[in-house]
């Protein structure tokens, strides 16, 4: 058992990276290009690039020490039917899910935009999870996969802190999963969400979960290799 101390708030966790997965919530080009979703919602996307360096040091670490490493994707089927009239109806009418912008049609699986970043992309035994909504466990096999692994700890990057990242964090804690949230390698369009969102994790003793960032946690996994790890993480 390869035990690692994560320092975070409220207090430092003892993690086993073997139980460990990196869950990287929609670095997609929708969310931090312009053009797609993120900017159709009226959003200023250049906020959320210092996000990309931190991810993708975590990224290398979590790949280096063998970690179960796990990327979502929100969107949409090409034909909208798991997309709820009620979040398609909100916005400029010309500019909504579905609709055609220049990196192809706004938040649609297969597009342009939908896909992940280059610099975060993803290699090809790492499962890429597509969801509907902004939780990654709601209308997907994130929770079986976890289950399959063995998973019990999630280390929680992406965008945006108090949307996807906040929801994704909200159903894992329900569901008994130790989530620690890396707040450098999460951004919002809304600096004060970004901050009140960590807060609010980590507030109550660790409500929802713990609060660390890409410094402590690479020191914490950089301090120790799994027992026993493969490239699928068992
Ligand atoms: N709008 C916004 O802040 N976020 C989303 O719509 N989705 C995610 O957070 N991925």
């Amino acid at each position: 058992m390869a035990e690692i101390l994560l320092e975070a708030e409220p207090q430092a966790v003892a993690l086993d990276l073997a139980r460990t997965a990196l869950v990287i919530i929609d670095m997609q080009r929708d969310f931090l290009e312009p053009g797609g979703f993120g900017e159709t919602l009226g959003n200023d996307v250049s906020l959320l690039a210092p996000v990309v360096p931190a991810c993708r040091r975590v990224l290398d670490a979590a790949r280096a020490a063998g970690l179960l490493v796990i990327h979502t994707r929100e969107g949409h089927r090409p034909d909208m039917a798991d997309a709820p009239p009620a979040k398609v109806e909100r916005g400029t009418p010309s500019t909504r899910i579905g609709c055609a912008g220049p990196m192809g049609r706004i938040l649609i699986r297969g597009e342009a935009g939908h896909d992940i970043i280059p610099e975060l992309a993803p290699l090809p035994h790492e499962p890429v999870l597509d969801k509907p909504g902004k939780g990654a466990f709601y209308q997907t096999d994130l929770e079986l996969m976890l289950r399959n692994r063995r998973i019990e700890n999630l280390l929680v990057c992406g965008v945006t802190t108090e949307v996807c990242v906040h929801t994704t964090v909200r159903e894992g804690n329900d569901r008994g999963y130790r989530c620690i949230v890396l707040g450098d390698c999460c951004g919002s369009y809304f600096p004060v969400f970004h901050e009140i969102g960590l807060k609010m994790i980590a507030a109550q003793g660790g409500i929802f979960g713990w609060v660390s960032d890409s410094s402590r946690a690479l020191a914490a996994i950089c301090s120790k290799r799994p027992a026993a790890h493969s490239e699928m993480g068992l």
